[in-house]
């Protein structure tokens, strides 16, 4: 494995990285930090060598492939924080639930009482001892360039669309329909969900995770009614958990009709996705950090094309706090020279004159 040292030492890093932090503790910082959702991943050549000679749940289980597929985007790029290589399912199998990958989610849809009681709320040091060490041996190679590492999970609500579901799906219809017909089984549910993710959060922060990032990567699915019941009271109480032990982002998917609501949940930054401009949300949510939002389609433009929409995105995170990224995940057949010259475009942005 080559250390980040060498590729950090002509880079400005150190001075940027610390950037991300300042932002997110509510700082107006003179340029934006960037990071990418999904920046370590198929896109990548790296990656998909190492891909080719492990399979997804190995990478995510073996430490060493862990970290070393962490570092593949920070040693190719010089971006403002890393983001721990794993998955928002990767707590369940210490639950009891099998899951596997091809590429997305596979797993036994969990809708009766007796499954649902079944799951196991396993101590923390149990749910994923493997993403700690990962966490551990990654913190030590960003060490000399100070970059930040951020630990993530999924939102309650978003995971139980898995669960129930049993994969990914465009509608969640037969998870829809689990909230109408058995209310107090998907509660039950939830209260799982949300006591493992606090732990499984705890875990990553005593690990040496820097900020941690909640997915609910399909809020959009609801309405409020629904999500005010089946998400808020879950998220809210994720994130105050972890008050005071790691700043706290909050990436709600789809969600322009929830920001009025989703502004009551305790944290420190709002990841808004490209559907709402962040001035918006400024405006709704004066003094939050927001991030984002940059739609993962514009690196798939041209030079010309990303550099304008990439300025519309500066432009509209002034007057606060702001870290750049994107809108949601970065896409497959993304051209990472694209990437590098977003990253360009939004190191040249000087905040204090625009
Ligand atoms: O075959 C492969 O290469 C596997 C593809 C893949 C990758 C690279 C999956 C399967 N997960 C990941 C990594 C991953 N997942 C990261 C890595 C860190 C980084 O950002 O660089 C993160 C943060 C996630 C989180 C994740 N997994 C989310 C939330 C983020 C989002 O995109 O909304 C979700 C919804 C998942 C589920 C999942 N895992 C994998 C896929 C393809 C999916 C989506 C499935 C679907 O809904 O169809």
């Amino acid at each position: 494995m080559t250390s980040v040292l060498e590729s950090s030492i002509t880079s400005s890093t150190g001075q940027n990285m610390a950037l991300f932090l300042r932002a997110l503790r509510g700082e107006n910082t003179p340029r934006a930090p960037i990071w990418v959702m999904r920046q370590a991943g198929r896109y990548l050549p790296e990656y998909m060598a190492v891909k080719a000679k492990s399979n997804f749940l190995e990478m995510v289980r073996t430490p060493e492939l862990a970290c070393e597929i962490t570092l593949q985007p920070v040693r190719r790029f010089p971006l403002d924080a890393a983001i721990i290589f794993s998955d928002i399912m990767t707590p369940l199998p210490a639950m009891g639930v099998q899951v596997e990958f091809n590429p997305g989610p596979q797993l036994e849809p969990l809708r009766t009482k007796t499954a649902i009681d079944a799951l196991r709320i396993p101590d923390q040091a149990e749910i994923a001892p493997f993403l700690e060490k990962a966490i551990q041996l990654t913190r030590r190679e960003l060490e000399p360039t100070g970059t930040p590492l951020i630990g993530f999970a999924g939102a309650p609500l978003t995971l139980a669309a898995y669960l129930i579901q049993g994969s990914g799906s465009k509608e969640f219809e037969d998870f829809r329909a689990f909230l109408r017909l058995e209310p107090a089984l998907a509660h039950t549910l939830l209260e799982k969900l949300t006591e493992v993710s606090i732990r499984y959060l705890k875990a990553q922060i005593a690990a040496g995770a820097q900020a941690i990032q909640l997915f609910d990567s399909w809020a959009g699915l609801h309405d409020e009614t629904t999500y005010r019941e089946f998400a808020m009271p879950y998220n809210a109480r994720v994130l105050s958990a972890l008050e005071g032990l790691a700043p706290r982002i909050f990436l709600a998917v789809g969600a322009g009709h929830l920001y009025h609501v989703i502004q009551e949940l305790p944290c420190e930054a709002l990841s808004v996705d490209w559907r709402t401009p962040l001035e918006r949300i400024r405006q709704l949510i004066p003094g939050k950090t927001l991030q984002g939002n940059l739609d993962p389609a514009a690196l798939l433009g041209t030079p010309e094309t990303l550099e304008r929409d990439a300025l519309r995105v500066l432009k509209s995170g002034m007057g606060g706090a702001h870290v750049f990224n994107l809108g949601h995940g970065i896409f497959r057949q993304t051209n990472p020279d694209m990437l590098a010259r977003l990253i360009d475009i939004v190191h040249g942005f000087d905040r204090t004159q625009s």
